[in-house]
């Protein structure tokens, strides 16, 4: 497999944005330069924002509030509903600035703008269901309900892997709850962040009687987030990446009293019990753990194998591993693109370093070279066979290693799987009827999401997005996950002409 001449992809990626109406000249100067994984070349250098831009992107995004607040919902999400057509319209393009960018192969590269259409259909629907109860109320001619408020800017942080989609959950939900969102993008993402917003900014411009400044966009490294962190008008920060980054903001965000919806680390386990159906097993098992090349929030990382299967597990593994396409994910028929870059590389070989050394049997992790490309960084999936988990099995290597860890009866697979500081994703391969419904009872699996054959990655949005522990607890996507973007207030109304006080309470002033 060979990789496109040197030249190609940025040229290819400054059209493709143009195509998509970013006026990529206008943010250039700087020092941040947005690369291809797929060769490693640079495609641009772009200007990061200072905090006092992140200021007054919010202080926009506030004043446009006040005003959409009081749209309809089901106004705001005819806005939402034109956005996704118009992704739809530029899919294509869209989807291939993620592979470039991203490093996803094509179909990836595409699911990840359907996930944002997918999402603003979810919320057009919900903007004509954001209801609140009717309570029955104690005393006399009185009524008791709940109301559903706007809440005010969202601040949004996302990362590389899911450069669109992630920012799509959030402002989608947020839009059509009369809220206002400013966008930090991560560093390593910005060409598709600024392509969707683009996207954005023409939908809305097609509805000038509405204001124009409730979606923001700023681009900037940690300080830019730490300012929309601190920053008082955001009451809601949403933030997904590394557990380091949630412990930098979740605190800062708290010491002000704001919200945050928090999607940090994942250390994803699928149990394989002596029933299950291994050919499945094998594909699930696949997708999961090398799929967008070990670089999913869900990705499968550690592999609790009942004693029995092991050997034949871990033989059809290796066999599906050693033919697995790696190479330039534009071409028809990769499986395994690059990763991020070479720091990214870099901890991958620590983390099989340190696995060797603590007793691990590793196979595969090599780098794939590629002649011409030396800041391209493809790596072969890596399988580390352990006798009993060691302790760099408990950390989130953003790479494909797949730790894979025997058991011998049930409740030590379960302990197993929880025995983790994350809580994201988990999934069991079982026929066995009760098994499956153990894992998923109370005293099963501790994360977020708990699957029955299927592997831990690639949710669909109609649930709620997000995992447990240092995972953060936040909900995101689908489910109720819309009641974190709203404030709720409880409205007791009078309609009797007296008034008696609750719990019996007399306060007579004569
Ligand atoms: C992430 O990696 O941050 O469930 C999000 C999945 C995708 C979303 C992943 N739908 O794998």
């Amino acid at each position: 497999m060979t990789l496109p001449p040197p030249g190609t992809l940025p040229e290819r990626a400054r059209s493709l944005a143009k195509s998509l109406g970013v006026d990529l000249p206008a943010h250039e100067g700087g020092d941040l330069v947005v690369r291809t994984p797929v060769t490693g070349e640079a495609i641009a250098r772009l200007k990061a924002q200072s905090p006092a831009d992140v200021a007054g992107a919010v202080e926009r995004a506030h004043a446009a509030f006040l005003a959409w607040r009081l749209v309809p919902a089901p106004r705001r999400g005819e806005v939402v509903r034109a956005f996704g057509e118009r992704l739809r319209a530029h899919k294509a393009a869209l989807g291939e600035i993620v592979t470039l960018e991203a490093g996803k192969i094509r179909s990836e590269g595409l699911g990840e703008v359907q996930e944002i259409i997918d999402i603003c259909d979810f919320a057009v629907g919900l903007s004509r269901q954001l209801h609140g109860l009717t309570i029955a109320s104690e005393r006399p001619g009185h009524r008791m309900m709940e109301t559903w408020h706007p809440l005010g800017v969202v601040g949004v942080i996302t990362a590389f892997n899911f450069p669109a989609a992630v920012w799509g959950w959030n402002a989608a939900l947020a839009f059509v709850c009369g809220d206002s969102v400013v966008w930090k993008p991560s560093e390593k993402a910005l060409l598709t962040a600024l392509c969707c917003h683009a996207i954005w900014k023409t939908t809305l411009a097609a509805f000038p009687d509405l204001p124009q400044d409730i979606g923001e966009l700023v681009i900037g490294g940690a300080p830019a987030g730490e300012a929309l962190a601190d920053h008082p008008r955001v009451p809601l920060v949403s933030a997904t990446g590394s557990t380091r980054m949630g412990r930098l903001v979740a605190p800062r965000v708290a010491a002000r009293f704001g919200r945050t919806i928090l999607e940090l680390g994942g250390n994803n386990a699928a149990i394989v019990a002596p029933s299950a159906d291994l050919d499945l097993a094998v594909r699930g098992i696949a997708f999961s753990a090398v799929g967008t090349a070990g670089q999913r929030c869900t990705t499968l990382r550690r592999l609790i194998v009942h004693a029995s299967l092991r050997d034949e597990l871990l033989a059809r593994l290796k066999s599906a591993y050693a033919s697995l396409p790696i190479g330039s994910p534009l071409e028809a028929g990769t499986l395994v693109g690059p990763l991020i870059d070479g720091a990214a590389f870099e901890a991958m070989q620590a983390a099989l370093m340190a696995s060797r050394s603590q007793g691990a049997t590793v196979t595969g992790g090599a780098r794939r070279e590629f002649a011409g490309f030396g800041e391209a960084f493809y790596a072969e999936p890596a399988i580390c066979e352990w006798g009993e988990a060691g302790e760099v099995t408990r950390h989130e290597t953003f790479a494909p290693i797949l730790h894979v860890i025997p058991y011998r009866d049930f409740d030590e697979a379960v302990a197993i799987q929880n025995d983790v500081p994350q809580g994201l994703a988990s999934s069991i391969f079982t026929r066995d009827l009760a098994e499956a419904e153990r894992f998923v009872s109370a005293a099963g699996s501790d994360c977020g999401i708990a699957n029955v054959n299927i592997g831990p990655s690639g949710a669909e949005i109609g649930g709620a997005f997000g995992g447990e522990k240092e995972t953060g607890g936040g909900r995101e996507s689908g489910s109720d996950s819309w009641k974190a973007y709203m404030r709720r207030a409880t409205n007791t109304i009078n309609y009797s002409g007296a008034l008696p006080l609750a719990q019996g309470v007399k306060f007579d002033i004569g």
